[in-house]
C-alpha cells in the first residue's frame, strides 16, 4: 500500500481515538510487545517427523489436500520463516514432541532428548525467536483412547516418562534461548461410549501427572490443556476443564484454554477472569470450532475480540500466553499462519484502542444505555488504520497486501512439492 497514505491514514485514527483520551500510539506499543506462539503443525496438517507413516489419532484430525505440505523440517522451518515475515511483530514457535531433529533414525516417544531438537534451537536463535513445546500422546501404537490414564501402569509409564522428557527438552530451550518455555501437556484419553469407572481413570491422570510434575524444571512455564471431547471420544474426557482447572489451582501450573474445547455456546472469554484469580498465567489456543473442536483458521469473529477484551480489560496482558492451535489442510498452509495470527492481533489492537475510561465510568454510574452505544461506536473507530501502520512500522505488507506474497511463495516454492 502506498505508506504515505497508510501514514495520512493512520494520523487521522491518532486524532480521532484522542477524542476518546485513547492513546493509539500507546497501544501499538502495546502491541509491539505481545508475541505469538505459532504452531508449527499447520505446516504439515500435524504429521510430524518420526518417519512412522502413521495417522493422525486422538480424537483430532486434519482435513484437506491443499497442495504443499511440508515434507521435512527443512521446509516447515521455511515456511514458518515465510509466514513470520508476514506477520509483524516478533514471535514465538510452537513445536509438538513429533517435530524432532531424528536423521532418520526410529527414536520413540520415551527415548526423545534435547538433542534431536538443537537444531530447532540453533535456528530459532538465528531467527530471533523463542520457543515452546508440547508432548504428543497421539498418533502412536501405545496411545488408543488411553495414554496418562490407562488401566494398564506400563502404559502410564510409558507416557509419564514421554512427557517428563518433553519437559526436560522445553527446559532446554528456555535456558538456551533465554526465555522460559511453555510446555503444553495435552492428551486425549477418553472413550466413545458410556464409561462407568470414570473415577477410577481420573485417578490414574491425577497419579500420572504427580510424577510428571514432581521433576521441577526452572525454565519451563508448565501448562495443562482440557477438553469437552474428541471425535470417537465423545462420552468421556478424562481431563475435563473442572479436572485440570483444579489440578492447575492445587500444584501451580497454568491452565491451558483452548477456543475449541468448550460447548458451542460457551464463550472462552469469560473464563479468563475467574482462572487468573487463582493462577498466576494462563496459555491459549487461540482457535476456531465450527460445530465441534474443527480447528478452522483463526478470523476476526466474536469470540477472539471477546478473548481479547476480556485479557486487556483484566490487566492481564503480561499473564497470558497466546498461542494458536488449528490445522487447515484444505487452504495454503502459509496463508492459514497469517490470516490467523493478523486477526489475532487485530482483535488485540481493537481492545487496546478501546475507550475503556469512559466505557468504565458508564457502567460505574449505572450508564447502561451510554455504555451499549460507546461498544457499538467503538466497533467503527478506525482501528485498521492504525493496524495497517503498524505493519507499515514493522516493514511487513499492510492490509491484504500480503496476498500476493503468499501466492508468489506458492508459485515459486510450494508447488514444487
Ligand atoms: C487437541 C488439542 C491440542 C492439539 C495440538 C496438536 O484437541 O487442542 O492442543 O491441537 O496439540
Ligand atoms: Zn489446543
Amino acid at each position: 500500500m502506498n505508506t504515505e497514505r497508510v501514514k495520512k491514514a493512520y494520523d487521522e485514527a491518532v486524532a480521532r481515538y484522542a477524542e476518546f483520551g485513547v492513546d493509539a500510539a500507546g497501544a501499538l506499543d502495546a502491541l509491539q510487545q505481545i508475541s505469538l506462539s505459532l504452531h508449527c503443525w499447520q505446516t504439515d496438517d500435524v504429521s510430524g517427523f518420526e518417519n512412522t507413516g502413521g495417522q493422525l489419532t486422538g480424537g483430532i484430525q486434519a482435513t484437506g489436500n491443499y497442495p504443499g505440505k511440508a515434507r521435512n523440517i527443512d521446509e516447515v522451518k521455511s515456511d514458518l520463516e515465510k509466514a513470520a515475515s508476514l506477520i509483524p511483530g516478533r514471535h514465538r514457535v510452537s513445536l509438538h514432541a513429533v517435530y524432532g531433529d531424528f536423521g532418520g533414525q526410529k527414536v520413540d516417544r520415551n527415548q526423545i532428548e534435547p538433542k534431536h531438537f538443537q537444531s530447532w534451537i540453533d535456528w530459532a536463535k538465528d531467527n530471533g525467536m523463542k520457543l515452546d513445546f508440547n508432548n504428543t500422546s497421539f498418533s502412536h501404537p501405545k496411545s488408543g483412547d488411553m495414554t496418562l490414564a490407562h488401566r494398564d501402569q506400563s502404559i502410564r509409564d510409558f507416557w509419564i516418562e514421554h512427557i517428563i522428557r518433553c519437559r526436560r527438552i522445553a527446559d532446554e530451550m528456555g535456558r538456551q534461548l533465554g526465555s522460559k518455555a511453555c510446555h503444553n501437556l495435552w492428551v486425549h484419553d477418553g472413550s466413545k461410549d458410556i464409561t462407568v469407572d470414570r473415577y477410577l481413570y481420573r485417578k490414574n491422570l491425577k497419579e500420572s501427572l504427580d510424577k510428571i510434575f514432581a521433576v521441577k524444571l526452572p525454565n519451563v512455564k508448565d501448562a495443562a490443556e482440557c477438553k469437552l471431547f474428541g471425535t470417537g471420544l465423545e462420552s468421556f474426557t478424562v481431563g475435563s476443564h473442572e479436572f485440570y482447572m483444579g489440578y492447575a489451582m492445587q500444584n501451580g501450573i497454568m491452565a491451558t484454554l483452548d477456543m475449541g474445547h468448550f460447548h458451542p455456546t460457551e464463550e472462552t472469554y469469560d473464563k479468563i477472569s475467574s482462572l487468573l484469580l487463582y493462577m498466576p498465567e494462563i496459555l491459549l489456543h487461540v482457535s476456531r470450532p465450527v460445530r465441534w473442536d474443527s480447528d478452522h483458521v483463526v478470523i476476526l469473529n466474536d469470540s477472539v475480540q471477546l478473548l481479547a477484551q476480556e485479557i486487556v480489560r483484566a490487566g492481564a496482558l503480561s499473564r497470558t500466553n497466546i498461542g494458536l492451535d488449528y490445522f487447515d489442510a484444505s487452504i495454503n498452509r502459509i496463508g492459514a499462519y497469517v490470516i490467523g495470527s493478523r486477526a489475532t492481533q487485530k482483535a488485540l489492537l481493537q481492545a487496546l484502542l478501546e475507550p475503556i475510561e469512559l466505557l468504565r465510568k458508564y457502567e460505574a454510574n449505572g450508564q447502561t444505555f451510554e455504555r451499549l452505544a460507546l461498544l457499538e461506536e467503538a466497533k467503527a473507530l478506525p482501528w485498521s488504520a492504525v493496524y495497517d501502520y503498524f505493519c507499515e512500522k514493522n516493514s511487513v505488507p499492510s492490509a491484504e497486501e500480503y496476498i500476493k506474497e503468499i501466492q508468489l511463495y506458492e508459485k515459486t516454492t510450494l508447488s514444487g512439492r
